[in-house]
C-alpha cells in the first residue's frame, strides 16, 4: 500500500516533551480561543476540561505551519470535541460565538481583572465576585475586606506590575542580581529562567536561580533580601525557607510548588524617567536558590513552561516508570535516584531528545 499515511515520524507526540514549541506560533487565533476558554475553565473550577483547552492549545502552538481546514485537526492528539467544535467554527466563521460569549461575561471579565492583582488567585477573586463586587475600587473600599500583605502591595503597585518586564529590563535585574552575588559571595552566579530562557521578549516576572558553592544555598536568599533592603530597592518579600529532603521521592502530582529556598519578591528597578514620575519602576522577581547538586534539575523546573513540565513529569512516570520533579528523578523500577550534571542528562534519562529551552513554549 503506497497511500500516504502520517509516518510515526511525523506524527505530533501527545507529550509536550517531544514537541519542539518555539514563540512562532502560526495558529494564533485557534490557541488564543483555546486560551480563553481554558481560563474560563479555570475560573469555573473545571480543572480538567481547563487542562484539556491548554492542551489543545499547545499541540497547535507546536504546528510548522497554520491548520488550513479543521479535517486537519482530527490527526492531531489532544484535540477533543469541545476543542474541534471551536476549529470549526473559527475555520468557517473567522471566530468563534463561545469565546465571544465568554468575553463579554460580567463574571469572566470580573474574575480576569482581579486575578490580575499580585496575589490574588481564581479563589479569592471568586469570593469578591460573589459578594457583587466589580472594580478595585469597590474592592479597596469594602470595610468587610482584609488584604493579606501580598495583595495589599500588589494593589500599590499595580500600574507598575501591570506592565510587561522587558528583556532590557530582565538584563538590568540580571546586573542587580550578580552585584549583590559580588557582595555577599564572589563564587555564586546567577542565572536567568522562567519564560526569558525560552526566548520571550516581555514576562510578568523575572526568574532566577542562583548556583551557590554546596552548603551556601540556604544562606544566600536572606543575604540577597538584606542587600536589597540596605540599597532600599525592596518593596516586597515572600521569603521560603528551604524544607529540601534528600531522601524525599519525587511529587507524584503535578506541582509547580517545590521544596528549595526560594523567595517571591518587588524590586525597584532603576529608570532613566517614568509615567509616574519617579526614577524606578516595580518589577515582579522570583528567586530560587537549590543544592548544588539538584542545580539541573531545579533549572529544568523552573525554565517551564508549565504545560511542558507537566509532560515531562506525566511522560517519566508513564512511559518510563520514573518520577521526576524539581528535585530529583527516581527510578521505580530499580528503586534509585538518577544524578544529573546537565539538562541534557536528565533528558537521556528518561530517552527523551534534548529539547533546547526556546523550544519548550508549549
Ligand atoms: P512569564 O513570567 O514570562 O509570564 O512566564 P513564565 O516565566 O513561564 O512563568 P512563571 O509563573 O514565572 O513560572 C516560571 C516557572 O517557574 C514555571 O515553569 C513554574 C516554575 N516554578 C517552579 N516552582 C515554583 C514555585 O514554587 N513558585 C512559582 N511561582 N513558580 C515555580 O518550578
Ligand atoms: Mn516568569
Ligand atoms: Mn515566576
Amino acid at each position: 500500500c503506497v497511500h500516504l499515511s502520517a509516518t510515526p515520524e511525523s506524527a505530533v507526540s501527545p507529550y509536550a516533551c517531544q514537541r519542539r514549541t518555539t514563540l512562532e506560533n502560526h495558529n494564533k487565533i485557534f490557541t488564543e480561543a483555546l486560551e480563553v476558554l481554558a481560563l474560563n475553565s479555570e475560573f469555573s473550577g473545571n480543572q480538567g476540561s481547563c487542562l484539556g483547552f491548554r492542551r489543545a492549545a499547545s499541540v497547535l502552538k507546536s504546528l510548522p505551519a497554520a491548520l488550513r481546514s479543521p479535517e486537519e485537526a482530527l490527526r492531531l492528539p489532544c484535540l477533543g470535541d469541545n476543542s474541534r467544535a471551536v476549529l470549526e467554527e473559527i475555520c468557517e466563521c473567522g471566530s468563534s460565538s463561545r469565546v465571544e460569549e465568554i468575553q463579554n461575561d460580567q463574571r469572566y471579565r470580573t474574575m480576569k481583572l482581579f486575578c490580575s492583582v499580585f496575589g490574588v488567585g481564581p479563589k479569592t477573586a471568586e469570593s469578591w465576585f460573589c459578594r457583587g463586587l466589580k472594580t478595585f475600587e469597590q474592592v479597596l473600599t469594602e470595610p468587610s475586606i482584609r488584604l493579606n500583605r501580598m495583595q495589599t502591595a500588589g494593589f500599590l503597585f499595580y500600574e507598575d506590575i501591570s506592565v510587561p518586564v522587558s528583556r532590557a529590563e530582565a538584563a538590568a535585574l540580571k546586573m542587580m542580581m550578580e552585584e549583590a552575588l559580588l557582595f555577599i559571595n564572589p563564587s555564586a552566579t546567577v542565572t536567568i529562567t522562567g519564560g526569558f530562557r525560552r526566548g520571550k521578549e516581555f514576562g510578568h516576572d523575572v526568574d532566577f536561580i542562583i548556583k551557590a558553592p554546596e552548603g551556601q544555598e540556604d544562606r544566600i536568599l536572606p543575604a540577597v533580601i538584606k542587600r536589597f533592603k540596605s540599597q532600599n530597592v525592596l518593596l516586597y518579600s515572600d521569603f521560603q525557607k528551604s524544607t529540601f529532603d534528600l531522601r524525599q521521592l519525587p511529587n507524584h502530582r503535578f506541582e509547580a510548588m517545590d521544596r528549595f529556598s526560594k523567595c517571591f519578591l518587588l524590586v525597584k528597578l532603576q529608570m532613566q524617567e517614568s509615567r509616574t514620575g519617579r526614577n524606578w519602576r516595580a518589577v515582579r522577581v522570583d528567586l530560587v536558590a537549590p543544592p548544588l547538586e539538584r542545580f539541573p534539575y531545579a533549572l529544568l523546573g523552573w525554565t517551564g513552561s508549565t504545560l511542558f513540565e507537566r509532560d515531562l513529569r506525566r511522560f517519566a512516570r508513564l512511559e518510563r516508570g520514573k518520577l521526576l520533579d524539581n528535585h530529583t528523578l527516581y527510578d521505580k523500577t530499580t528503586k534509585t535516584f538518577l544524578p544529573a550534571n546537565t539538562e541534557e542528562d536528565i533528558f537521556q534519562h528518561l530517552g527523551l531528545e534534548y529539547i533546547e529551552p526556546w523550544q519548550r513554549n508549549a
